[in-house]
């Protein structure tokens, strides 16, 4: 058990004997030069009735997204062979909503099953699930399950007022009860102070188990929300949240997911010393934009790291 003051401690350290250390952290726990990738894919955008105030997928929002939902599982399945063609070792499925209703439900079932015949690891994101939802996903494979506590506790309802942070652990907890592998993060640069973000990952490090991979978002500005011009997050206090995490959670997939598109290769490769681990590939998120994917090869080739092998 790791408590916040402990934390804030490591988090306060001057920066290069914080970075130093976490890297030293994952030369010894991890192969320190392999970046995974994971492919997101939408099979239901939009019309979300939740009040995330960083969401362009809110109706409470003034984003406008129309809803849609992709019902041909053969959709996800081309996207999932392109991913592969890509480097992607992992396909995320991700549904807008509370929760994913039967018809969502089934076709991302249907899509995990025809996904892992590629040969490629399956994550899926849709929000709350209840135990039976659980266990048929673990039956037909599933392997991630993502869900995340976006933020501090404390700082929660100033985000999201349509549901509490306990709900999303009660998620994640049923998750790991049966055994399918945790996905979980949050935001950094939605208003929230250090002291927040620290509280965060120490919430996650504590959990009974920790999660097997962690998810830090920095903020996509989407025009119409609420959050579209939230001042950024000093990037030197990205990094140093990206080295508190790998200190915290040594063997966790450490993933530097939304909002890469704004960074410098500079940034990126700093995060990468500190222990990031993993990244989104792909052109696309889920509603905006992400790097290049020839733009993300040539930086992996300037820092001679590598992807992980991918089971055939
Ligand atoms: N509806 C499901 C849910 O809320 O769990 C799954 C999809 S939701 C878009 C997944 C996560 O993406 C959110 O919990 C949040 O951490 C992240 N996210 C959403 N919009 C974002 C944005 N504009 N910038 C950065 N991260 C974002
Ligand atoms: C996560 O932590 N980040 C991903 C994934 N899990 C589902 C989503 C990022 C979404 C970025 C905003 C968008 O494209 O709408
Ligand atoms: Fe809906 Fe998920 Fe977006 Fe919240 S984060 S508004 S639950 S799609």
């Amino acid at each position: 058990m790791i408590t916040f003051d402990a934390a804030k401690d490591i988090f306060k350290t001057p920066f290069f004997d914080l970075i130093f250390r976490a890297r030293s952290v994952h030369v010894e726990r991890n192969d320190a030069n392999v970046i995974q990738v994971s492919t997101l894919f939408s099979i239901r955008t939009g019309g979300c009735c939740e009040d995330c105030a960083y969401c362009a997928q809110s109706i409470k929002n003034g984003t406008k997204f129309p809803k849609q939902i992709i019902t041909n599982v053969d959709t996800a399945l081309e996207a999932a062979k392109q991913a592969k063609k890509l480097g992607s070792s992992r396909f995320c499925i991700g549904a807008s909503g509370r929760s994913p209703d039967p018809q969502v439900f089934e076709i991302a079932c249907q899509a995990v099953t025809k996904v892992k015949e590629l040969g490629l690891e399956t994550c899926l994101t849709m929000g709350a699930l209840n135990e039976e939802q659980v266990i048929e996903l673990k039956n037909r494979g599933l392997d991630y399950y993502n869900h995340n506590v976006d933020t501090s506790p404390e700082y929660y309802d100033k985000i999201i007022t349509t549901r509490t942070i306990e709900e999303r652990l009660q998620t994640i907890k049923l998750v790991q009860k049966h055994k399918i592998k945790v996905c979980t993060g949050g935001i950094l640069g939605i208003g929230e102070t250090n002291d927040d973000r620290i509280k965060m990952l120490t919430l996650l490090a504590n959990l009974d188990e920790q999660p097997s991979s962690i998810s830090i978002n920095r903020l996509v500005k989407v025009p119409g929300t609420r959050l579209k011009d939230s001042p950024e997050i000093d990037p030197f206090d990205f990094v140093r949240c990206v080295a508190l995490a790998r200190i915290l959670m040594p063997q966790s997939i450490v993933r530097v997911s939304a909002g890469r598109e704004t960074m410098s290769d500079e940034l990126q490769a700093l995060c990468f010393f500190a222990g990031a681990s993993a990244i989104f590939g792909g052109d696309k998120l889920l509603t905006t934009a992400n790097v290049d994917p020839e733009a993300d090869l040539r930086l992996m080739q300037r820092l001679n790291l590598q992807l992980p092998r991918i089971r055939r």
